[in-house]
């Protein structure tokens, strides 16, 4: 038998089955087959194209969808490319190509990559985000959240980046910079699109729980939808008839409360100019931090900066002291009501903010600690009048109510900015009219179509590049017929990808979104895998507006992915982060030339578990082709039977019994995610092939099937050359039998006080409970533990129990 040569095999069964259409997904009305709907994150075909650490969510996903496949599920496995947005028009003005060519070019070059390593995808279904058929939907989306009044205008100032020149959300930043491009970002304002997810935030924190995702994952959605429950209490000022009304999760420390502070946005400072008696100092410090961002405000060990208030003094509700009042950026207009009570007792950035400016401080809730400067505890509260001696959480109702208080809740997820003045991006479909105002595009001119410009270069005065456009901005209004404008802005590149998952369903429909027959079979999303990156950003705007879709008919269930894995990163062989600034990107192409695709798989599989972040390492990846090496002269060794006159039966226990047990391990680790487990005991049973001298061709093809999710190609070949007609892709997986399963035994010496008095042979890891139980049941040693007592028993996994007595 001839070496493997992956080149032609490879590639000569890729062709094979795109012929023949064996991953062909069938359309659900003819189909009485339950679903498997396993997806991946869809990537945006950045001009680097692939490097080694993309495929590894695809490898996964592929497994399992085959696995599934032969499981007698029909799959939904589909590929698509989410084009639109700051990363392609970055690449385009860096290497001066349009978008819209960069994009076609970089989808050319990815599909090519991922085609060599033999996925698959039902190509039929592809996606294309940037493409008018595509956008169609997501702009008749953003309409209908428009009708419901969840799109609205806004010149809030918002985060602007100075570099992409946009306004960009909240979750675009990562530490107060641009996550694109890593300027730090400013607060501008600007007119913008911005879409109500606040409503929608009790929803997607509730129903977080009931998701199969990883933990981790679930707590990063709850912290940034960051709910708390507190109360919000007014102070009556003193010198005008006006009060300042301030949010605290700590009302039980009112009595504790030494002044009040203001952020420099707050209304407050604006209307009463003529009051402050130091205004100009005020000023200048509102004007000193306006642009700083968030995290730098906020952050603990940050010095703090303020100004007091002259002139203004506010009343206490709780005691009627007289308190001052100071501006100061670390209490940001955007959460609760834009002030706070300041207690620096038991606040950490009051206390800093106390010491600094000399403030005073008075301790309400007891501590034991006498030395801590902040306590920031529960316990009894002292200093506290007649609420003194009961406990934070009863004086957090009775002080509430003592004050006038009202209990509200409150969360830190901030409505999304949607609008982005920039070109490459789906155009908003609304029109401003002199008269009418907003109207929409009625839904028969969807999609407004992204005009062909030539310059499409940002133009950082706060108007996309589209303003510029006459021709495309004039247009009559759909109303009164009248002279309107478009709107210029785009949506985010987070638009097309927010609903993607539901046009695989249903992909030429091209009167509603997703049919019906086809949303109500394939919804939700059975297995989603992607990056963590993603854990705040796409994972919540898609939930957003699958719920959205949900109230208004178009979904039929809440949630769009029961079950999420996220892809542990592969880092370049230095540890460090691939990239090409660095020099030390790996490219699949010239691995897969070298060790085949298959190897390439098992190997990506086989690094560790999936999701955790590997180093890249070439010498492992030869293993990899060693075993399908081993796998290749194998079959040879299958094959004799054959060709020496008919097929003996060749009965071997010992094999069956690693045979079964594998069967029963890899079905159970694709299923969890646990494929380099999976592939280890596929090794295993190699090596047991290897040692036994005769083994019959069903075991051998058997062994096959559990191979071919991980390394199609090689397992297509032997399992066709051995006398199959059709695809081993179509075959049905095993089934284990578990009176084959003969566990592996260990002896384990059972001791008394040190002395061996017994061994027993047992099951191999029998934890320590069910070995107590085999020990002490038997004769031999129970003749030593009668009447006495028994102090401690230890036990040492597989090797021995010792009983010590008194
Ligand atoms: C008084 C107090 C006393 C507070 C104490 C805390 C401890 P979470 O839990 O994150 O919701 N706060 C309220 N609005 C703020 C704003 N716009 N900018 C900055 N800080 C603000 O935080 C709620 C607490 O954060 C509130 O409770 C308030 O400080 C502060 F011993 O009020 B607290
Ligand atoms: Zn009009």
């Amino acid at each position: 038998m001839k070496a493997y040569d992956h080149k032609k095999i490879e590639r000569k069964w890729q062709k094979d089955w795109e012929k023949s259409g064996v991953y062909k997904t069938k359309d659900s009305s003819s189909s009485d087959q339950p679903k498997s709907y396993v997806l991946d994150m869809f990537p945006y075909p950045s001009g680097e194209g692939l490097h080694v650490g993309h495929p590894k969510g695809y490898i996964a996903t592929d497994i399992y969808s085959r696995f599934k496949r032969m499981n007698g599920f029909n799959v939904l496995h589909p590929m698509g490319w989410d084009a639109f947005g700051l990363p392609a028009e970055n690449f385009a003005i860096k290497t001066k190509t349009h978008p819209s060519k960069a994009v076609e070019k970089n989808i050319k070059r990815y599909k090519e990559q991922l085609s060599i390593i033999g996925f698959d995808y039902d190509w039929e279904r592809e996606i294309n985000t940037t493409d008018p058929k595509y956008y169609h939907w997501t702009q008749w989306i953003f309409l209908q959240m428009y009708k419901k009044d969840l799109a609205y205008q806004s010149s809030e100032p918002i985060n602007w980046c100075p570099s992409c020149q946009t306004g960009l959300a909240n979750e675009d930043l990562e530490d107060g910079k641009c996550e694109r491009c890593g300027s730090v970002v400013e607060k501008r304002p600007i007119r913008q699109w911005v879409l109500k997810i606040t409503d929608y935030a009790e929803r997607l924190l509730v129903d977080v729980d009931g998701l199969d995702w990883p933990e981790s994952i679930k707590e990063s959605q709850r912290n940034w939808i960051g709910k708390s429950e507190g109360a919000e209490v007014d102070f009556v000022i003193t010198e005008v008839s006006e009060k300042i009304t301030i949010f605290t999760t700590r009302p039980d420390t009112l009595f504790g409360v030494t002044y009040l502070v203001l952020s420099p946005e707050h209304d407050f400072i604006k209307k009463n100019v003529s009051v402050i008696t130091n205004i100009q100092q005020v000023k200048d410090y509102v004007r000193e931090t306006s642009g700083r961002n968030e995290i730098d405000r906020t952050s603990e060990g940050r010095e703090k900066t303020g100004v007091i208030l002259n002139g203004v003094t506010v009343i206490n509700p709780a005691n009627n002291e007289k308190i001052p009042v100071w501006v100061a950026d670390y209490v940001l207009p955007t959460y609760g009501t834009g002030a706070v009570m300041a207690v620096p007792a038991h606040d950490v950035r009051d206390f800093a903010f106390a010491k600094k400016f000399g403030l005073k401080s008075k301790q309400v809730i007891f501590s034991s600690d006498a030395d801590a400067s902040v306590f920031t505890g529960n316990g009894k509260l002292i200093n506290s009048e007649k609420f003194s001696g009961i406990s934070c959480e009863d004086a957090k109702k009775s002080i509430t109510e003592h004050v006038g208080g009202r209990f509200v809740t409150k969360y830190k997820l901030r409505d999304w900015v949607f609008s982005r003045q920039r070109y490459w991006g789906e155009p908003i479909p609304l029109i401003h009219c002199e008269k009418c105002g907003v109207v929409s595009v009625p839904e028969k001119d969807l999609p407004v179509m992204l005009p062909k410009v030539k310059k499409y270069a940002p133009t950082g005065t706060g108007e996309s590049p589209l303003a510029a456009i006459e021709k495309w901005v004039q247009v009559s209004c759909p109303q009164c017929d009248g002279k309107a404008r478009r709107e210029t802005n785009t949506m985010p590149q987070w638009a097309g990808s927010c609903w993607y998952y539901l046009r695989y369903m249903d992909i030429k429909n091209s009167h509603e979104l997703v049919g019906k027959d086809k949303e109500k079979y394939w919804d939700p999303v059975d297995v989603y895998v992607g990056g963590a990156e993603h854990a705040t950003r796409h994972l919540i705007y898609a939930r957003f507006w699958h719920k959205f879709l949900y109230d208004i008919g178009v979904v039929s269930v809440p949630e769009p992915f029961r079950r999420l894995h996220s892809v542990g990163l592969i880092l370049a062989e230095d540890g460090k982060k691939m990239s090409k600034r660095y020099g030390n990107v790996v490219n699949p192409d010239d691995v897969v030339k070298t060790y085949g695709a298959d190897a390439f798989r098992i190997y990506e599989m086989f690094m560790g578990p999936f999701s955790q972040s590997t180093s890249w390492d070439t010498k492992s990846i030869m293993g990899s082709r060693r075993f399908v090496d081993r796998v290749w002269r194998l079959a040879e060794k299958a094959m004799i039977p054959v060709s020496s006159g008919g097929e003996k039966d060749i009965q071997d226990t010992a094999l069956d019994s690693v045979l079964h047990s594998t069967i029963q391990k890899v079905t159970r680790d694709i299923e969890t995610f646990s494929f380099n487990t999976a592939i280890s005991s596929l090794m295993i049973l190699s090596r047991k092939f290897e040692e036994t001298e005769e083994f019959s061709k069903n075991n051998f093809l058997t062994f096959l099937k559990l191979l071919s999710p991980f390394a199609p190609h090689i397992s297509e070949e032997l399992w066709r050359a051995m006398g199959n007609k059709d695809s081993i892709h179509l075959s049905t997986w095993p089934v284990f039998n578990p009176t084959k399963i003969k566990a592996d035994l260990v002896t384990i010496v059972a001791q008394v006080n040190s002395k061996v008095r017994a061994e027993f042979e047992i099951p191999v890891d029998l934890p320590e409970t069910e070995v107590r139980n085999i020990v002490m049941g038997n004769e031999k040693v129970q003749k030593w533990l009668i009447g006495a007592e028994i102090k401690k028993i230890i036990f040492v996994k597989n090797k021995l129990i010792n009983f010590v007595i008194g």
